[in-house]
């Protein structure tokens, strides 16, 4: 890792998270710190910074140094990429995120990395949990990650859509629905990272519906015994969020779960990355 003066990086796990100390994220970062950060979230998957009070434009900007903010596939056309995600609507967000997942993985190009600040929080809960796919893969036997390796699986908003009844009805219903959505891609059951060159499991039960290459009670166990798997807390880790905490995480090396345990607001602030085409091991 690069040399900063006066910032720390503390490893939360073995496997995933970092706790990040000594960054305004409110100014401009130097070409050394935005080398720290980037490398500490390749190297531990999510990284953390407290204390990070960001207007949207500031957000938007410590966004920027690492890729180019896109909108939300799930955001009201008019919306623009620094515009701030509430969620605070229980009924529609509890269900989309309380599985875990990677961001929006129907589309052809998912998100390389997503950021998220806490506005409003509850007075209890509401914690979000993330899960390293490097260590999941690795936990896998040989004869496992051999027979994983070239595979591919559907990536669908559809059964989600369907989920979420009326409001996924009226989601699907939006006039740029198929264009925003893309519906349904397909991707490789094992990633390899294009910048770390390391093999990460990419399957996700939020958007996964099937394995092409297997029959459909084959594809059906195996996606559950992988689901199932990456929920080990030998690979995962739980962050009780303060306010103005800020996460910011590797879309392609961890996927997150945020815990619906709370009553009240929760109001978050969000951007995501665009990301490019997974690719699967040569
Ligand atoms: O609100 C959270 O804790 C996480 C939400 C989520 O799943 C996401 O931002 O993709």
């Amino acid at each position: 890792m690069s040399e900063v003066a006066n910032v720390s990086c503390q490893q939360l796990t073995s496997s995933v998270g970092a706790l990040l100390d000594g960054f305004d994220l409110r100014r401009a970062l130097t070409p050394d710190e935005v080398k720290y950060i980037r490398q500490a979230v390749l190297d531990h998957g999510v990284v953390f910074f407290h204390e990070q009070d960001l207007t949207n434009e500031q957000m938007h900007a410590f966004v920027s140094n690492f890729g180019v903010p896109v909108p939300e596939p799930f955001a009201e056309p008019s919306m623009r990429p620094q515009d701030p995600v509430s969620a605070s609507d229980l009924g529609k967000t509890k269900r989309t995120t309380a599985v875990w997942h990677t961001d929006t993985t129907f589309v052809p190009d998912p998100p390389l990395g997503t950021a998220l600040r806490a506005v409003k929080l509850p007075p209890v809960g509401g914690d979000t949990c993330w899960s390293s796919m490097y260590a999941a893969y690795d936990a896998l036997s040989e004869r496992m990650q051999q027979f994983l390796d070239g595979l591919t699986a559907v990536h669908s908003i559809v059964p989600v859509l369907a989920r979420f009844g009326a409001a996924g009805a009226a989601l699907d219903g939006r006039a740029d629905s198929a264009q925003v959505f893309g519906r349904q891609n397909v991707h490789p059951v094992i990633r390899v990272h294009p910048e770390t060159g390391r093999k990460a499991l990419f399957v996700n039960e939020g958007w996964t519906t099937r394995i092409v290459e297997l029959e459909e009670a084959e594809s059906a166990a195996v996606l559950r015994l992988l689901f199932e798997h990456v929920k080990s807390p030998d690979f995962n880790m739980r962050w009780k969020w303060k306010p103005n905490d800020l996460a910011f995480w590797d879309n392609r090396s961890v996927q997150h779960y945020a815990v619906p345990d709370y009553t009240g607001e929760r109001v978050m602030q969000r951007v995501v990355l665009q990301g490019d085409v997974p690719v699967g091991p040569k």
